[in-house]
């Protein structure tokens, strides 16, 4: 065996002071990257816990990571099946970009992310953006997709409703769409409280249904079969909150044979995270814009910059390393 040793450190990062993250403001974003060191590779991993999503804490994740890195330094397999989500996909991460088996070439061109409130508008490189719903009334959302697909008519919107919607709500929007706004939105995640009012909502509306909290909460059934979210035209994979690297390409892969669309979306990773995600999302879905724009909520990138991000650099120096082996 080549002689093995493994880093773990703790980052802190401030945010921009508007994020809010399920009704609560985020005005900094802790997590942790693991450092494997194997010979003369090197591999890096970001184990991020997103608060109030994840079921794990950073605490426990980083417990959980410290005793698999130290049964990887004496020989040990580094995964096994029983970590957290957060913790499988930074340890696979380090370890496959470790084994140089993750492609350099990533997929940076995401989709926009346009909040309401802002003026941010799509460049006409922009084929695909994605709109936050479910904040305003129902009519008033409908109101503003119709606007900015005037706007732009060559654009195609993915919408989020984060399962904000009673199955009437959701009705009020769709009947405001105008048809050719209908016609222009790729799907809709998530439009109601209950996963079968957004599964009779899509086949009643026609709009294309998107799983994102649904999926996660499905994968952590021990008898997960991803048939069983059948009906949707798409999911929308955040590998933080769903686990190695080797678990979502077996998801995607399923996907496929159903004949669902998968997007890799991002679950607040730092530019470190991000940037592998879109190595990722090219790697496995070379037709997919991945949803990874979400380091501008940021008020610095970690170590390895996301190309023609205007952001300052911090590097892992400047963390804390926590642990090491
Ligand atoms: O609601 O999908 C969400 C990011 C962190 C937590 C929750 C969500 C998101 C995103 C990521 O929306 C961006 C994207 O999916 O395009
Ligand atoms: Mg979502």
């Amino acid at each position: 065996m080549m002689k093995r040793s493994a880093k773990l450190y703790r980052y802190q990062l401030p945010m921009d002071s508007g994020v809010v993250l399920r009704g609560k403001h985020l005005t900094e974003r802790r997590g942790y990257v693991v450092a494997l060191q194997e010979g003369e590779c090197s591999g890096l991993g970001e184990i991020a816990p997103l608060s109030g999503l994840s079921a794990e804490s950073p605490d426990q994740a980083a417990q959980q990571a410290k005793g698999a890195l130290a049964g990887w330094v004496r020989g040990l397999p580094l995964l096994d099946s029983g970590l957290f989500p957060s913790v499988a996909f930074g340890l696979s991460m380090a370890e496959l970009t470790c084994a140089g088996q993750l492609p350099a070439q990533g997929q940076f061109r995401t989709a926009p992310l346009l909040s309401g409130q802002t003026d941010a508008c799509p460049t006409p490189e922009h084929r695909v953006a994605k709109m936050k719903v479910g904040r305003e009334s129902p009519a008033q959302d409908a109101v503003r997709v119709n606007q900015l697909l005037a706007t732009y008519p060559n654009l195609t919107l993915r919408l989020d409703a984060n399962r904000a919607w009673l199955p009437e709500q959701a009705r009020q929007f769709a009947s405001h769409l105008t048809p050719f706004s209908a016609a222009h939105i790729v799907f809709i995640e998530e439009p109601c409280r209950q996963p079968q009012d957004s599964l009779a909502f899509t086949s009643d509306s026609g709009l294309p249904l998107a799983w994102d909290e649904t999926l996660q909460h499905v994968v952590r059934q021990p008898d997960f079969r991803l048939e069983d979210l059948s009906g949707a035209a798409a999911i929308v994979l955040k590998p933080s909150l769903i686990g190695s690297v080797q678990q979502c390409a077996a998801i995607i892969r399923e996907a496929k044979t159903l004949g669902m669309d998968a997007v890799i979306s991002s679950s607040l990773e730092s530019s470190l995270g991000l940037t592998q995600l879109a190595r990722l999302s090219h790697w496995l879905l070379p037709d997919s814009t991945p949803g990874l724009d979400t380091l501008h909520l940021f008020q610095a990138q970690l170590e390895i910059s996301w190309p023609g991000s205007p952001l300052p650099l911090q590097g892992l120096d400047d963390q804390t390393l926590v642990w090491q082996s």
